[in-house]
């Protein structure tokens, strides 16, 4: 017994009705509105046959980035041709599914990438990155990282589509995809940038323990059934922790490091003044961030709410008299970022403060890292 799909049966009478409308021919302009219909059948059988397809490995395939790149590379029908798990020897054998198919996770090693891979997503830690990434890149595959290792490469693009895949021009196989804390600021504070010229910026997170993997998401969980702490350096269970990755000489975390000199970089002006607070909070999924901003031209707020509800990326949500702000839990599982408390700071001409959310996992690192992949591919350099 078969059911019917409303969704398709309408896409289907669309086209016999073009077709009858145009003496049974069909035009080039109709099948062109026929395939891009959002969720198109057409589009999916065009899609499937007529697109180029790609190789593509993720490493790193077992962890929590990895899986959900997956997830993601899966949802967004990224067009693939073959895909290649890989982790190193711990993980190695794991299986993994992908689209319904299982796969086994490959080790990693230094010829993993000679085969006809064409790009690999990186979310296996610095060092595994550092060792592998050029080898890949020397090998033909352009490489997107997560790690931290070659974001401040000069010669390494540090991309967040909506922001600047411009920078992609002159990437030489080695892509970084930034912090998570960064992603989010930078696709709020973009638009505010280009229309009135940040002067200063002061980063204040609330970062959730997933951030760290699933030893921070356990000692959460360990913590709340009343466990001690393993992972972090006190209890994160009913606490925050002004100390996200290690503390420098001057007493900034390198978390902190990375929001200042990532937003300048992403950004493309190294005057913006920054300072950063980074902490971590006991919440699973989704790092929340108060942005305190400073501009050079003067600002109407109801024309930066406006301004940010129609750029890329983002979803305000901005109506406190009805208690509506963003929060991580509204913001789990959702690639956009979401902004409210938009208002005037009157401690500073042009001041203004915001509140940013977004879902760590997915924007932070794993959405972000593939929207990459597909700026690739929609804007050919690959
Ligand atoms: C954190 N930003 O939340 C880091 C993860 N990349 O710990």
């Amino acid at each position: 017994m078969y059911t019917t799909c409303p969704y398709t049966s309408g896409i289907m009478k669309n086209i016999h009705n073009t077709v009858i409308k145009n003496g049974g021919v069909l035009s080039v302009d109709n099948l062109l509105f026929l395939l891009l219909q959002p969720a198109s059948p057409a589009l999916v059988i065009f899609r499937r046959n007529f697109m180029k397809k790609f190789n593509v490995a993720v490493v790193g395939a077992s962890g929590m980035v990895g899986r959900k790149m997956l997830e993601v590379l899966a949802e967004r029908d990224f067009p693939i041709e073959n895909l290649y798990p890989m982790a190193s020897s711990r993980s190695a054998g794991k299986a993994i599914t992908f689209k319904g198919r299982k796969y086994l996770i490959e080790e990693l090693c230094d010829t993993s990438f000679k085969k006809d891979i064409d790009i690999a997503l990186f979310s296996a830690g610095g060092s595994t990155s550092l060792q592998y990434s050029p080898v890949a890149a020397k090998d033909g595959v352009i490489v997107i990282d997560n790690s931290s290792a070659f974001r401040m490469y000069e010669d390494v693009p540090l991309i967040v589509p909506e922001v600047n895949s411009h920078d992609l021009k002159w990437h030489s196989n080695i892509i970084s995809n930034p912090n998570c804390s960064t992603i989010q600021a930078v696709v709020a504070l973009s638009p505010i940038h280009d229309a009135y010229k940040i002067k200063r910026i002061i980063y204040s997170t609330y970062q959730a323990v997933s951030g760290s993997g699933l030893k921070g998401y356990n000692d959460l969980q360990n913590g709340i059934a009343g466990k001690e702490n393993t992972f972090y350096p006190h209890p994160i269970a009913f606490n925050c922790l002004p100390h996200i990755d290690s503390f420098t000489e001057d007493g900034y975390t390198k978390e902190e490091l990375k929001m200042i000199n990532e937003t300048r970089k992403i950004l493309g002006d190294e005057s913006i003044k920054i300072t950063a607070t980074t902490v971590r909070v006991p919440v699973y999924y989704g790092h929340s961030e108060s942005i305190n901003i400073e501009t050079e031209k003067p600002f109407d707020v109801d024309e930066v709410r406006a301004l940010l509800a129609s750029s890329p990326g983002i979803i305000v949500l901005d109506d406190p008299k009805n208690n509506i702000y963003p929060t991580a839990l509204q913001a789990e599982n959702r690639d956009e970022v979401f902004v409210g408390r938009i208002r005037r700071d009157y401690s500073c001409e042009n001041g203004l403060n915001i509140w940013v959310v977004a879902d760590n996992i997915r924007k932070g690192a794993a959405t972000n890292a593939v929207q990459i992949a597909e700026r690739l591919v929609s804007d050919k350099y690959i």
